[in-house]
């Protein structure tokens, strides 16, 4: 017999709605789901009280789960001249030790705390498709299928953005042996998208979304034949001009920086997510702003791997549409993320309260 779903109520004296504060507030909620959102009421009985102001969760935009297992552990000097380079020296070594179980588990114990700290979905920038030595599993979506179960017994939604990494420099330069895990060709990176999608139909808590690791991992045609292969209506994620290294790569093999030569090249438009989108130039600002693309940002882990500072000030003059996500999960706090990218703001400018819109006084 199929027991009917639980509807429970929630009282409310203050809670952040659409249309702003509200006093008072009844929220019914059925299998998991806000039903009914009801300003100014009476605390009916049996209701359960929540103290506190009640604000709605947020969307974590840049995960990758599995870095969570090694937080803290680059934080010591094994290396004088550490850099954003050398940790990912350490992750490559990481990825060695890691099978499906562990993935998942790491993932479901991520996704708990993602929830406690107040998110509510992820976007997954999953790459770590194959076995140890590089092979695919028998079947080719298996790790994206523990990530999909990490969440589902969570209760966090995933939005499953499988990876096309097949290169290690811009130019189409041959992966290295740290990157064996990740690597596809365009073929079999449709093959893998192909079966995310069917793993995932009907499931309604998750979203399926397109990804490129960064212009150095994949080339133009790559870019160019996925995108008018799959379903135009997802999102497309892609890191991008995150360091300084990264952007005079891009520089010395087109000519161009990443972000003029992915608009020049391929366009932008609000279906992107640039992650880090770090250096910029004015230019390149008013290209992300204008097109409605999103700015990625991880402030922590931006600022933990000595990154850069996000121009997030002009950014809001332009209007632009950003997001923050957790990234390394060096920190799982979202109080922090927005703290470290206005203290960033502040310390470049020495000034204070930099982010702020005109109408918020
Ligand atoms: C990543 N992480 O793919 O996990 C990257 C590092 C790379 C960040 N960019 C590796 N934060 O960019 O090659
Ligand atoms: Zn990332």
């Amino acid at each position: 017999m199929a027991l009917s779903p639980v509807t429970q109520s929630y009282f409310t004296e203050l809670a952040w709605l659409s249309s702003g504060w509200a006093r008072n507030v009844t929220l019914e909620v059925c299998d998991g789901k806000i039903h009914q959102v009801e300003p100014n009421s009476q605390r009916q009985e049996g209701a359960i009280c929540l103290n506190g102001p009640v604000l709605p969760t947020i969307a974590n935009l840049h995960s990758h789960a599995f870095q969570r297992v090694m937080a803290g552990m680059a934080e010591v000097n094994l290396n004088p001249n550490d850099s954003f380079w050398s940790w990912r020296d350490l992750m490559y070594k990481v990825v060695q030790k890691l099978n499906p179980d562990d993935a998942r588990v790491i993932a479901k114990k991520l996704y708990i705390d993602m929830l406690k700290a107040g998110y509510s979905q992820v976007g997954e920038f999953h790459y770590l498709h194959h076995d140890v030595g590089g092979k695919a599993y028998g079947q080719v979506n298996e790790m994206a299928q523990q990530l999909i179960m990490a969440g589902d017994e969570a209760g966090i939604g995933v939005t499953m953005l499988p990876v096309l990494y097949s290169h290690s420099g811009f130019g189409g330069q041959d992966p290295n042996a740290g990157q064996a895990r990740f690597i596809n060709s365009t073929d079999s990176y449709l093959t893998l998208h192909q079966a995310c999608e069917t793993m995932m139909a009907g499931a309604d808590r998750h979203r399926l979304g397109i990804c490129f690791h960064s212009l150095r991992a994949t080339t133009q045609d790559q870019i160019e034949r996925v995108l008018a292969t799959l379903d135009c209506q997802k999102v497309v994620h892609i890191h991008i001009a995150e360091q300084q290294k990264e952007v005079q790569d891009c520089l010395a093999w087109s000519g161009q920086r990443p972000v003029e030569w992915l608009h020049n090249h391929v366009g932008l438009d609000s279906r992107w997510c640039l992650v880090h989108a770090t250096h910029l130039t004015e230019e390149e600002l008013k290209d992300i702003a204008n097109t409605g693309a999103v700015a990625g940002l991880c402030p922590t882990t931006e600022a933990n791997l000595g990154d850069g500072i996000f121009p997030g000030v002009d950014f809001e003059k332009l209007g632009g549409v950003w997001g923050i996500g957790s990234d390394s999960h060096v920190s799982l706090s979202l109080v922090e993320e927005l703290r470290t990218l206005e203290y960033g703001q502040r310390l470049r400018d020495q000034q204070r309260n930099r982010l702020y819109r005109a109408d918020q006084t």
